[in-house]
């Protein structure tokens, strides 16, 4: 299926007045405080989010999966989702591929077909998380930290081949996220964990064209319960240090303990010049459960907060972090939850282009929580939703892209095509 912009015009028409209204209500009041609404909202446009290849499919736990049909079955069909997706907001122009979920057999064809429906390829994820069938030695205990190195030597190999199918993608990135660690205390040797770790990253650093970076997650917890290799961004900004210039520590919002200041690694990422990348998401209790910004908006605010602050400072010599969304999408249609996520991520970072950034370096500077408290929070209580719909309107892409995806019948469409009980790959 694909969505013509006739499509689209046709419903924006309906929902014209209405947008019309609102719009220039939040325009008079931003243009009255000095604010240029065309600069914010072609902000917003260029505000591009890649979209992961295993998020277009229903997510499960351990206990189950309740796929809802109509899955993508193959790496076309999961481009042609994000180009669904781009079509009606014209903020997700990129799709991210995990490998070896998503190893394109004719890149001709794959390229000009990402380029058909105008999308980017952003950074390629290794999986050194799984055994594959064909695969040598097993991961059970590890991967790039293992204790055996002919293991190591194959998760090395398998991340430079993962950069090869990238180069010829046109991706600038390779994003490392290690499952390694281990269940029960006294299981493994930290030291000598971190170190082997540390020395399989020079490998395929070493193997990174020129113009490339390296992005290292951290996680706490899962899929080992007592400790994994690299826990915090700490141990990914060690990493990242000793590796060189082109390696940066990537930031999920779902991979931290609860009261993490998240705000507040960012800010310090971004004063070391080492925040490379983004993955969205929220949760109340564990890993991605949630749609980004569902839980906790005014966290995203706080964050987009710093992460505005940064782009903005001059003297930063942080690059622009590459965005990406990394959420389980289990009751909701994927696709649905993959647009409020845009929406969400987009109003945080609109919120966050508005605080008044002088006023609140003075307010700090005067030592006025009380004052740069109003400040924050009128940014953030300020409705930016027409903001957005006028972005992507301007864009020919949906007003509203949930309720047009829901007129235009897309899912039906789509479990029309590729039947009831098409699976995607993935998790
Ligand atoms: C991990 C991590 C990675 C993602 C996998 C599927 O928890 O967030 O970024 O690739 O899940
Ligand atoms: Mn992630
Ligand atoms: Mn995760």
């Amino acid at each position: 299926m694909r969505i013509d912009k006739n499509q689209i015009n046709s419903l924006n028409k309906k929902a014209l007045p209405d947008h019309r209204e609102s719009f220039e209500y939040i325009s008079q009041r931003l243009e009255g405080k000095g604010i240029s609404v065309q600069k914010l909202v072609q902000k917003v446009q260029s505000f591009q989010i890649a979209i992961p290849s295993w998020a277009l499919g229903t997510g499960g736990t351990r206990f189950g999966r309740f796929p809802g049909g109509g899955e993508p079955r193959t790496l076309e069909e999961k481009i042609d989702d994000v180009g669904l997706l781009h079509a009606l907001n014209a903020g997700s122009g990129a799709i991210s591929l995990h490998i070896p979920w998503d190893i394109p057999k004719d890149i001709a064809q794959i390229k000009a077909h990402a380029a058909s429906h105008k999308l980017l390829f952003d950074a390629v994820n290794s999986n050194t998380f799984q055994d594959q069938a064909d695969q040598e030695h097993s991961y059970k205990f590890g991967s790039l930290c293992h204790t055996d190195a002919q293991v190591r030597k194959q998760a090395v190999n398998h991340n430079l081949e993962v950069i090869r199918h990238g180069e010829a993608l046109g991706s600038k990135s390779l994003t490392v996220w290690l499952a390694d660690g281990s269940s029960f205390p006294g299981q493994m040797n930290f030291r000598k964990a971190l170190q082997r770790t540390l020395d399989s990253l020079k490998e395929i650093y070493a193997g990174m064209p020129d113009d490339w970076k390296m992005f290292i997650e951290y996680k706490p917890y899962e899929p080992y319960f007592y400790h994994t290799v690299i826990q915090d961004w700490g141990t990914s900004h060690l990493l990242a240090s000793q590796l060189g210039e082109r390696a940066y520590t990537l930031v999920d919002l779902g991979h931290h303990l609860p009261n993490t200041n998240i705000e507040q690694i960012v800010a310090t990422l971004m004063m070391q010049g080492k925040l490379g990348g983004f993955h969205f998401n929220d949760s109340k209790f564990g890993d991605d459960d949630l749609t980004v910004g569902a839980m906790k908006p005014y966290q995203l605010f706080l964050i987009f907060n710093e992460l505005v602050e940064g782009m903005q400072d001059k003297e930063s010599r942080n690059p622009y972090p590459a965005w990406m969304i990394d959420a389980s999408h289990n009751l909701k249609d994927p696709m649905e939850d993959l647009l409020q996520s845009v929406e969400a991520i987009q109003l945080a970072y609109a919120q966050a282009l508005l605080v008044d950034r002088q006023a609140l370096e003075d307010a700090r500077e005067a030592n006025d929580p009380v004052l740069a408290q109003e400040i924050l929070q009128d940014a953030f209580r300020t409705d930016v939703r027409p903001l957005i719909a006028e972005a992507r309107m301007q864009a020919d892409a949906a007003l509203d892209p949930v309720a047009a995806f829901r007129k235009l019948n897309v899912r039906e469409n789509l479990v029309r095509e590729r039947g009831k009980k098409s699976m995607a790959t993935g998790l």
